[in-house]
């Protein structure tokens, strides 16, 4: 699929300020993938299709996730964690897309998990560190994602962790996993 197709494919399902974000996480992500040497198309194909689920209906969401091969404790979670998994799901199955980075890439793009690739790492910090972000620390992930990408992935981890925690939310399981898997990998 190529970018004017993908762009075509999600427009009508997000809202305008979150295509925006889309077009520049889309941005961000091209740059990280030209420097660090990873499909520069295909980062953009992942970026575009990224939120592409966000504003699914909730019904649609579960239904989706439970007739597919996606894991079924993701309905005890919070509804937000289904877009990433259900967009990778219906791209490959509506879409035809088969790359399997750019498919792990979405699908894990909210909660990252243990042994992401470069792939992985990059639309999930572009998704985090897009212009638009003002999260606490995202300065910080912005300059880490210049020279190391699994550790500015560690930060971005860290405080969403925290963000979480401190609200008493829970955490998917794939989160800590990430996270422990990352920092394991920088020591
Ligand atoms: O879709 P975006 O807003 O661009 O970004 P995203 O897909 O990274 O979603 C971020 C939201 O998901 C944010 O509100 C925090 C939440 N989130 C991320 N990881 C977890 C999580 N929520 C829960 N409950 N558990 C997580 O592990
Ligand atoms: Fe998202
Ligand atoms: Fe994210
Ligand atoms: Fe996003």
């Amino acid at each position: 699929m190529k970018k004017d197709e993908a762009i075509d494919v999600v427009r009508p399902h997000l809202k305008q300020e979150r295509f925006d974000h889309t077009l520049r996480v889309a941005d961000t992500a091209v740059a990280l993938a030209e420097k660090y040497k990873e499909s520069a198309d295909q980062m953009e194909l992942a970026a575009i299709l990224h939120d592409y689920a966000k504003y699914f209906p909730l019904e649609d969401m579960r239904q989706i996730i439970k007739e597919s091969d996606l894991p079924q404790d993701l309905l005890l979670y919070h509804h937000e964690l289904w877009h990433g998994p259900v967009a990778s799901v219906i791209i490959a199955s509506e879409h035809g897309i088969t790359d399997v980075n750019v498919k792990n890439a979405i699908r894990y793009h909210t909660t990252g998990r243990a042994g992401m690739n470069q792939f992985e790492t990059i639309l999930f910090i572009a998704d985090y560190i897009e212009p638009g972000r003002s999260f606490p620390g995202v300065k910080d992930v912005r300059e880490t994602a210049k020279t190391d990408l699994n550790s500015a992935a560690q930060m971005a981890l860290s405080n969403t962790i925290q963000f979480l925690a401190g609200k008493q939310g829970t955490i998917y399981p794939d989160t800590f996993f990430a996270y422990n898997d990352l920092t394991m990998r920088l020591n």
